[in-house]
């Protein structure tokens, strides 16, 4: 397929500094728990200390007489309230309704029991704490074996299994595969439970005002269309009477997607008192109640042949949900990803696979960065080095001989996904050379004989991006997704474009400012980018999937072109020159060859706003609106890490990191860089340290940073992001999305180099994270294993 090149302007790929930046760096930036709001009471929810238990009951009498208290609520008061249901409309997915105050039985520690309203938090805090319940504590359904046995207690006693969600998917002809193959390999990894933490915990607030039935509500989110929609339907509030205001968000990383039981909650109570009420997250809430995510075992098998040639593959993809599958975003977010984008960026004509999800006594489980994909490339890239290791070929090129080749673009997998134009080998080939993988290779048994114990691993991956109808379908969960962008030029010629993505920190500001100031031949500081606010902006699907450097930016493109067409012609007009012969450029159209002849901005907005000769129908008002729903596109790139682990502590040591992107035209090279560095620094916690662990009641004994381990400083090496722009032929100006990718290949990589230090050691990891702890029992196991005949 013919290549696109990809467009280079003053400001489209430049390394053009966040226009955001300033009021973070000087501490203006204003989140929700600053904004100043008048007689503003707070919330504290009293939560269950049971993973699993029957409320026997609750007396609120002593929490009530507590001065400052104003109202409290339990499942009685909110009897009216529809439960939360997920909205994914697939008729095998078994649905749990939530309710947002658990009402005869608690299902995971963290579920909201009551809710205290106050004049201040520490009021609030105080009275949950005397709010008496008793409880009669059930076993609890803990893992995805005792979900399934079938011994175990029930969840949700109607569903009559702990099994939401069971489907055989099956391509091209696995049975003959398996027959033809010379080996066949096999493994079950259990990837881990971890989530978002972002550094910026949940919040909400909300003020509903009695005499005009409007509730103005403000969330920590990343989709404030979808979060009005949603209050709308569960409080029964028009949707024209709520304007959902987003502020400043300290990240979301999927986990701010989805509308909570709080923030239901938050806007109920500001309704039932008639003011405005907040309430924020406090640490330990949010990691044992902001959704979790990523946990599955996934059974795998392969089919080779002895020179390595890809034949066939089954998978098994389960999908601990907790215990609910989650309101808006459902239990089938990570399996059913994880088995639909499985094949990756190889060819695999026959495959199988199978996709569950079951509930247990846990935090739900949603969205996470590279959901599905991180645990199934995990997994594949995992078994993919065992197997490369066993048949005595060089692991690169066990991926090169089944990888996709550039002739084979446009490439569709047995699955469904249309993957438009990568660079997928020479991306490989890239990372490999700049980290050295022959010369390490070379050194490595060297290193090992003077007791020092390094590895190479490295990952090629294929990103979706561009959520829209089409990738959603491709997804395995078909669902609409789109969205408009308007951009006007006011009376003085200033451009302000209105967006319905919303950024929470990737910088959208900056890249929507570069594409308007490209398109409108202005300066950038000459643009204002307004987002986050359903009273201004036009409808949006929100800031997730990486879809808003395709989405909103394709939008934006499509809208500022149709202005600048308006503007020309007015230019023309006044300038008695074809439109044709206009040049626009640092703020002023002149005419072609006549430099004399020019008109700044302003006086070209301005006449179209108040000169009558100049305005026509349609040029009068210098605004569009523009929708956009593109097909799906795949960026793609390749990590490279060297691990040296200490064989004593199981501590390991990450050497700086090479990564290769290619989200095709980039916008902005700077910010590309620092969403591949703050992917991979969460790839290094998801493989080495981040594990949400549950005791056999459910208890969540990761309820602190003491034992939650996030990555720092000193886990974190420097990191080398390089570059290839490989354009998408099917998007506005071939962008591709890229926020996840460092989330879905960096982890393999990681891991892949722990294993191949520990290689001599015949160590089996097959769960994860790898942690110094882990690490230590398996040497001391693969220690105490007998010695394999010779
Ligand atoms: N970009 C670019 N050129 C491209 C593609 C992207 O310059 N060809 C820029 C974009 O303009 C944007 C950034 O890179 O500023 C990410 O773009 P994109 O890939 O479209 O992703 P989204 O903007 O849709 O953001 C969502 C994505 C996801 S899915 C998660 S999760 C995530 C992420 O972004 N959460 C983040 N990055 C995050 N970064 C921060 N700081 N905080 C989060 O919560």
């Amino acid at each position: 397929m013919e290549g696109v090149e990809p467009k280079r302007g003053k400001f489209i790929g430049q390394r053009v500094k966040r226009v955001e930046d300033p009021r973070f760096l000087t501490g203006e930036a204003r989140y929700i728990a600053d904004l100043p709001i008048a007689h503003c009471l707070s919330v504290a929810f009293l939560r269950s200390p049971h993973g699993h238990a029957e409320i026997r009951s609750i007396d609120t009498s002593r929490a009530a007489a507590m001065p400052g208290v104003v109202r409290i609520l339990t499942a009685s008061d909110l009897e009216s309230l529809p439960p939360l249901e997920d909205k994914v409309a697939l008729a095998e997915l078994k649905k749990t309704p939530q309710l947002v105050i658990a009402k005869g039985r608690v299902r995971f520690v963290g579920e909201i029991v009551a809710a205290v309203l106050a004049h201040n938090r520490y009021v609030a805090e105080d009275a949950a704490d005397r709010i008496d319940v008793e409880y009669d504590p059930l076993p609890a359904v803990t893992t995805v074996e005792q979900a399934l046995d079938g011994k175990s207690p029930l969840l949700h006693d109607p569903l009559g299994d702990n099994i939401v969600y069971q489907k055989k998917f099956s391509h091209g002809d696995v049975a003959k595969a398996f027959a033809a193959a010379d080996h066949v390999f096999k493994a079950t990894y259990r990837h881990n439970r971890f989530m978002a933490a972002s550094m910026e915990t949940r919040g909400y607030m909300a003020h509903y005002e009695r005499a005009s039935g409007r509730l103005t509500a403000w969330g920590s989110t990343q989709a404030p269309h979808m979060e009005r929609l949603l209050l709308s339907s569960y409080l029964g509030i028009p949707e024209h009477k709520i304007h959902y205001i987003v502020p400043e968000v300290g990240g979301g990383f999927g986990l701010k997607f989805p509308v909570y039981p709080e923030e239901i909650i938050t806007a109920v109570l500001s309704r039932m008192v008639g003011q405005p009420v907040r309430w924020i997250e406090d640490r330990r809430e949010h990691l044992t109640s902001s959704t979790h995510a990523k946990e599955q075992i996934i059974d795998l098998e392969v089919a080779v042949k002895s020179d390595g040639a890809l034949l066939g593959m089954k998978a098994r993809c389960i999908g601990d949900a907790g215990a609910y599958s989650f309101n808006s975003t459902s239990a089938l977010i990570e399996p059913m990803v994880a088995g639909t984008m499985m094949p990756g960026i190889y060819k695999l004509d026959n495959y199988d696979y199978e996709v569950m999800a079951v509930v247990t006594n846990k935090t739900p489980v949603g969205p996470y960065r590279g959901i599905g994909w991180t645990a199934g490339n995990s997994a594949r890239e995992m078994l993919f080095d065992e197997i490369a290791r066993a048949l005595h070929i060089d692991r690169a090129d066990f991926r090169r001989q089944n990888m996709i080749e550039p002739d084979d673009f446009p490439y569709t997998t047995c699955t469904g996904s249309h993957y438009d134009q990568g660079s997928y080998q020479e991306s490989l080939n890239l990372a490999l050379k700049e980290i050295g993988y022959a010369d390490f290779l070379s050194r490595q048994a060297e290193l090992r004989g003077q007791g020092r114990y390094l590895g190479i691993g490295f990952c090629a991956w294929v990103e979706q991006s561009a959520w829209g109808t089409d990738a959603a379908a491709q997804s395995g969960l078909p669902a609409p997704s789109h969205d408009n962008v308007s951009v006007r030029i006011d009376p003085s010629g200033k451009v302000v474009v209105s967006a319905g993505i919303s950024s929470h920190g990737q910088g959208l500001e900056t890249t929507l400012a570069q594409l308007a100031a490209e398109v409108l031949g202005v300066k950038l500081e000459d643009v204002r980018i307004v987002h986050g606010d359903t009273d201004s902006v036009p409808f949006g699907m929100g800031t997730y999937a990486s879809r808003s450097a395709v989405i909103g930016g394709g939008a934006l493109q499509k809208a500022a072109t149709q202005v600048r067409e308006k503007l020309l012609k007015v230019a023309g007009q006044l300038l008695e020159a074809d439109p044709q012969d206009l040049v626009l450029e640092g703020g002023r159209v002149s005419v072609a060859g006549v430099p004399a002849k020019t008109l700044s901005m302003a006086d070209i907005a301005g006449a179209a706003y108040f000169l009558p000769s100049v305005r026509t129908e349609g040029s009068e008002w210098l605004a569009a609106t523009c929708f956009y729903d593109p097909k799906a596109t795949y960026s793609n790139g390749c990590c490279a890490v060297i691990a040296e682990v200490d064989v004593e502590t199981g501590v390991v040591k990450l050497q700086p990191i090479v990564t290769v992107e290619d989200c095709g035209t980039m916008l902005n090279p700077m910010i590309v860089e620092g969403q591949t560095h703050g992917a991979i620094a969460q790839a290094i916690g998801a493989a080495l340290l981040e594990d949400l662990h549950y005791d056999e009641t459910g208890q969540l004994t990761t309820t602190t940073y003491m034992d939650y381990l996030l990555p720092t400083t000193t886990e974190v090496p420097n990191m080398r992001v390089l570059h290839l722009e490989t354009p998408s032929p099917w998007t506005v100006m071939g962008i591709k999305g890229m926020g996840e990718g460092g989330l879905i290949g960096a982890p393999a990589a990681v891991i892949n180099a722990v294993v191949d230090a520990l290689a001599p050691f015949g160590v089996e990891a097959r769960e994860l994270p790898l942690s110094p702890d882990r690490i230590f029992r398996l040497l001391r196991d693969a220690q105490s294993r007998p010695a394999a005949p010779a």
